[in-house]
């Protein structure tokens, strides 16, 4: 079986947070651009990979991983040199998930219902993520002393949450709030977090090239 990763992404979606996460990670990957807007995504190739027709996803192995939490997961079991995640037997590793799975469940729906200024819910106790506000808080009390959600430890779960707080700071869906600026700051002063950046600036140059 071929260890090829490939990674079918576009430059201004969800694939960025997976596109830095592999870079962190270090291993070599073949990225597989899809254009958005010619619904490059919709097509039976990409179809076949994932039936959402969403991006991203990954096929490593031979093995499809669509959803980012689950790529982060994966990624991170599945190149444990990186030293992104507690191993199974770590105590921590409960608290790595907790949170990982709270971004996927909780932050990214706070954020993305407040982006699209959706009314909040007459029934917060039936929303997964109930409110807003008590998403915010439950993160700060996460990332209070900090500096990463593990403490000492950065994980996966931080470049994942990072990369929420960057999308809700740049639709300003999120209000500045100091501490989630530092710990953005704090993350991002990574030189996978730069590299990531400049490749994605090239990857948009490319596929307006293809037209
Ligand atoms: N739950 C998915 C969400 C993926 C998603 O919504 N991706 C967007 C880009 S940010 C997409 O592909 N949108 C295109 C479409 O749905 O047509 C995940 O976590 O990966």
């Amino acid at each position: 079986m071929s260890d090829d990763l490939l990674f079918y992404t576009s430059p201004m979606s969800r694939g960025r947070m997976v596109h830095w996460m592999l870079e962190e990670i270090g291993a070599p990957y073949k990225p597989q651009l899809l254009n958005l807007e010619k619904n490059e995504h919709k097509k039976p190739d990409y179809l076949a990979v994932n039936p959402m027709g969403k991006v991203p996803a990954i096929v490593h192995r031979g093995t499809v991983i669509t959803e980012v939490a689950a790529i982060f997961t994966y990624l991170a079991d599945a190149f444990p040199a990186a030293k992104l995640a507690p191993s199974l037997t770590d105590p921590k590793r409960g608290t790595y998930l907790r949170w990982m799975f709270f971004a996927s469940g909780c932050v990214e729906a706070a954020i993305i219902d407040r982006m699209l200024s959706r009314p909040a819910a007459s029934r917060p106790g039936a929303l997964a993520y109930g409110s807003y506000g008590d998403v915010m808080k439950t993160l700060e009390i996460a990332l209070t002393p900090g500096p990463y959600l593990l403490g000492e430890q950065l994980t996966a779960a931080d470049i994942y949450v990072a990369s929420q707080l960057g999308f809700g700071f740049m639709t300003k869906a999120l209000e500045p709030r100091p501490l989630f600026q530092a710990y953005l700051a704090r993350v991002s002063d990574r030189p996978s977090n730069k590299r990531f950046m400049q490749q994605t600036e090239q990857w948009a140059a490319e596929l307006k090239a293809r037209g």
